[in-house]
């Protein structure tokens, strides 16, 4: 079971290596509606009852019993598990992995910050993403994936950063890095990816950010 929010947030990017994996998880979503009350059902409810040792969101929740917190703790034991190429293949790999996961991390939080404080603008906030995700850009070159031409867990996190920036762009993101294009595609044509995104069961259409935001919120998805 996948817990979070009733948004893509933290999660969308597990949601697809968990359809990667071909596993046909419980998607548990937690409302958040602009009535701060309706978060109470995590905070009030499971996120002291579940027996995690750091309640968050986003949490996963093994069949076999197995509880664990923490987005990217998340994305390395599903690779571990199910794929232990999605981590790297060598430790040099595996090193750079962890590399793009710091730089992506720090680059996703100061472009999130703003959308909800609405300090920025959306024009604002794809400027600074641009600017700050030129080195990953070039990092990437003509591969594939972000690691050359073989997918990465970082990958899907790095994916879903992009689709909400070009949400926010009106598609301008992608004029500015065309490599991004096929990128996507690439992303989306890998298995059981296209067909969890396609499929009625896909959170695709869901907000990224939680309805307060001021930039990218429930309003300007629909
Ligand atoms: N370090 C955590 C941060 C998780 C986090 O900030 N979760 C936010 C949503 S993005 C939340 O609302 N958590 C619920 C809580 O604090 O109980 C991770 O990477 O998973």
């Amino acid at each position: 079971m996948l817990g979070y929010w009733d948004i893509r947030g933290l999660a969308q990017n597990i949601r697809l290596q968990l359809a990667y994996h071909g596993i046909n998880f419980e998607n548990k979503m937690y409302p958040t509606t602009e009535d701060v009350s309706s978060r109470d059902v995590w905070f009030n409810g499971d996120k002291f009852n579940l027996g995690l040792d750091f309640p968050n969101l986003p949490y996963f929740i093994d069949t076999d019993g197995h509880k664990m917190t923490e987005t990217f703790a998340i994305h390395e034991y599903l690779a571990d598990k199910y794929a232990p190429d999605l981590n790297g293949r060598t430790p040099e790999e595996r090193a750079k992995v962890l590399m793009l996961k710091g730089v992506l991390w720090d680059i996703k939080k100061a472009v999130t910050g703003p959308m909800y404080s609405g300090e920025k603008t959306a024009e604002e906030i794809v400027a600074m993403a641009v600017e700050k995700l030129q080195s990953i850009v070039t990092y990437m070159g003509e591969n594939s994936f972000l690691m050359g031409d073989y997918v990465t867990y970082i990958d899907f996190f790095f994916y879903e950063f992009v689709q909400g920036l070009a949400a926010i762009s009106d598609g301008s993101f992608f004029n500015t890095f065309p490599s991004l294009t096929s990128y996507v595609e690439n992303i989306r044509n890998l298995p059981g990816v296209g067909e969890y995104l396609s499929s009625t069961q896909s959170e695709e259409c869901l907000p990224f950010n939680m309805k307060f935001a001021k930039v990218n919120n429930w309003e300007q998805i629909k």
